[in-house]
């Protein structure tokens, strides 16, 4: 079917989130999503404020961070404004609608405050979603359903993978794409037509150095998943190591690289 850039996608998007977010890409020329998963308060606000220019998005596992308090988040919204970058907390969610609710919305973190995207594993049915909805969904917020995963052996496949499409598609209001490796538009539907579907697609699990890490994880390349459907890419290690120490200069050089191999990788398929 037809490709469609992110500047028609973004004028026709109802979810205030899902149509930000492709303004910025368009905007910035960036459909690069940096993992900001570090542990230390200082590392975590300096990568962002170094690769904000370079971003789209920036993704977060908030409770990794040793030295957390409210104040990171503060300085997180102010760097969302100055650089142009929209933040997503990588939370997986995984439990039953109250207790996600709870979750989203409560406790030391207070995602749904700040957070403009989250995601939740599909596997316990459409309530995770009427869960986080409740909550998510007056604020303007978007979801993504974990309907692949970039890992070994992963479970997310076949079946489970149209299931969490299908659940999408009952709640466009609020879930605007996936994590996965491949577009998802036309999964699990008996008509050929996929017209309706516009999920964004945001994929983990890229690098240009490596194949893969000690623990599972799998790499492929900007080109490679822009070719197969996908958004937005997601790197993490790739940009700023897996050091001790945070090398100011080649963060931002690799940011730059990523943000350039994501783009012109898009170019090609126009
Ligand atoms: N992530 C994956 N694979 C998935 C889903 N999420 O890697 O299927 C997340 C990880 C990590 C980031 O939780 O934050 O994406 C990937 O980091 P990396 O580029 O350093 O491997």
């Amino acid at each position: 079917d037809k490709f469609t850039s992110y500047e028609e996608r973004a004028k026709r998007h109802p979810n205030p989130a899902a149509k930000a977010l492709l303004e910025t890409i368009v905007r910035k020329k960036s459909n690069l999503c940096v993992s900001v998963d570090v542990t230390g308060k200082a590392d975590f606000l300096n990568i962002i404020d170094i690769v904000g220019p370079y971003v789209c998005l920036i993704k977060t596992h908030v409770d990794i961070i040793e030295d957390f308090d409210a104040s990171i988040i503060d300085r997180l919204q102010e760097l969302s404004k100055q650089h142009d970058f929209l933040i997503f907390e990588d939370r997986k969610f995984a439990d039953i609608g109250n207790t996600v609710a709870l979750q989203y919305s409560s406790g030391v973190h207070k995602i749904a405050s700040w957070s403009h995207i989250t995601n939740a594993h599909p596997v316990p049915g459409p309530s995770i979603i009427t869960g986080l909805s409740s909550v998510g969904k007056p604020l303007g917020r978007g979801l993504l359903l974990l309907a692949e995963m970039s890992t070994k052996g992963s479970l997310a496949t076949g079946s489970y993978t149209e299931e969490a499409v299908k659940m999408a598609r009952a709640h466009r209001d609020f879930v605007i794409g996936f994590i996965a490796q491949r577009s998802m538009n036309g999964v699990g539907k008996d008509t050929a037509d996929t017209t309706d579907d516009d999920f964004l697609v945001l994929t983990p699990g890229v690098g240009l150095d490596s194949k893969g890490d000690a623990m599972g994880q799998q790499y492929r390349t900007p080109e490679e998943v822009l070719r197969d459907g996908c958004d937005v890419i997601i790197v993490g290690r790739g940009i700023y190591g897996k050091g001790p120490s945070v090398d100011i200069q080649s963060v931002r050089e690799q940011a730059e690289r990523y943000r350039s191999a994501g783009w012109s990788a898009y170019e090609k398929l126009l």
